[in-house]
């Protein structure tokens, strides 16, 4: 890593044209860092002359949101190269095409996603993507069934959980999502009127934060299926023909459950955040009718496809027992609901919040939409047993808006 050093705009251009000689000479090249996540750089290269475009992902050595107190393993590129290409080759191609991995510059060099917006982006764009819950699903069923010991043989995949391995992002997980929400912790941080809020309905809710800890140790203990590991809306790619998942840096093997929970905290996130900022009653409408379906589809479909896809690649021979995969596929969905209440908690009170909930003007809205969000996530934590279809979640979110 002696040669490692932290690109910008003036430096990244000069690096990918030593690396990959992309750009012709006669090139007008333009560069804008357009990282907004918490952790890495991010930079976008065009030739406007020649229309040809890269992607520069580069990881830092510390959490870029928390500035360099926090530091970080900046290998964590390399294996998020690798599960790009697996995810590519096990998907058709639903995530971005990796061009190059540097190991001296923990930097890769991608496809650029140009007629793509991020979901989160969209979403509070009031626009509505109609391929979305097919080509979502595709990706979670695929990734997820077939890294699994149904399908991959024991000793291969022993060896996968070996090779992905990656504690210090786990951690995070670990302490962001599973721990520090439900308790006071500095990295938290809320609004006034959600501090004693908080105290009442996590902190002091002994029996919330005995199911959280269940969930917290399927987390740390379930090597279930090689997950993307943050699959929110900023981690999504999407037009109106298709769907690109990007950033699997947190990726290991964990419970399917956690990829399948996070996206749909982050839709519904996205329907309370409409309520609340969309005041054309018609627009509005069309949005939230949008989101309905999709948070059926993601759920049922995920369902549908999982069982059907079983029986085609299905090796383990007990896994082959009639009634066995509708038990494991129960289990996935009943731990999905409890990721959903975690993933809206934490990102309403916790060190990584979301945009749909703080962007809403309205302080009131925003108070109403933060407590609700808070309210309906504890239900889905403790009642999980008893959603697992798209219909159980919209009952859900109706009985609390
Ligand atoms: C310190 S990283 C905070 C959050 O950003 C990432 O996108 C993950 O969601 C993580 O929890
Ligand atoms: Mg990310």
């Amino acid at each position: 890593m002696n040669n490692y050093y932290e690109l910008n705009v003036k430096t990244v251009v000069k690096y990918v044209q030593d690396k990959l000689n992309y750009f012709s000479p006669d090139g007008q090249i333009v560069c804008r860092e357009i990282g907004d996540g918490n952790l890495n750089l991010v930079f976008h290269i065009r030739d406007e002359i020649n229309n040809k475009s890269v992607i520069v992902k580069q990881a830092l050595p510390y959490v870029r949101a928390a500035g360099k107190d926090w530091p970080l393993d900046i290998s964590r590129g390399e294996t998020e190269s690798k599960i790009l290409k697996i995810e590519y080759d096990l998907t058709d191609g639903l995530v971005p095409k990796v061009y190059l991995y540097d190991n001296d510059m923990c930097c890769m060099i991608m496809e650029d996603l140009e007629n793509y917006v991020i979901m989160r982006t969209g979403l509070l764009d009031v626009i509505q993507y109609p391929n979305f819950a097919e080509q979502i699903t595709d990706f979670m069923v695929k990734t997820l069934l077939l890294t699994s010991d149904v399908v991959v043989g024991h000793k291969e995949k022993k060896g996968l959980v070996k090779e992905f391995i990656n504690p210090e992002l786990c951690e995070i997980t670990e302490e962001l999502v599973y721990t520090e929400p439900f308790g006071t912790y500095d990295r938290n941080h809320m609004e006034d009127f959600l501090v004693d809020f908080a105290k009442e309905n996590l902190e002091n809710d002994n029996e919330l934060r005995c199911e959280v800890a269940k969930l917290k140790f399927d987390f740390m203990s379930n090597s279930q299926a090689l997950l993307h590991g943050d699959l929110h809306t900023g981690s999504i790619f999407v037009n109106q023909e298709q769907t690109k998942v990007i950033d699997p840096e947190f990726v290991f093997y964990g419970p399917m459950a956690y990829d399948v929970g996070a996206l749909i905290a982050n839709l519904i996130m996205n329907y309370l955040s409409t309520l609340a900022r969309v005041e054309d009653e018609v627009k509005q409408e069309k949005h939230c009718s949008w989101l309905f379906e999709a948070i059926e589809k993601c759920v049922d479909l995920f369902a549908e496809k999982f069982l059907a896809l079983w029986p085609e690649v299905v090796q383990e021979e007990m896994a082959k027992v009639p009634g066995f995969a509708e038990w494991y596929l129960n289990d996935v969905l009943v731990n999905t609901a409890g990721v959903t209440g975690c993933e809206m908690v934490r990102r309403t009170v916790g060190f990584a919040q979301v945009k749909d909930l703080n962007d809403i003007p309205n302080d009131v809205k925003r108070e109403k939409a933060k407590k609700t969000n808070l309210l309906m996530a504890k239900y889905f934590i403790k009642n999980r047993k008893k959603i697992t279809t798209g219909k159980d979640y919209i009952a859900v979110i109706n009985k609390y808006i």
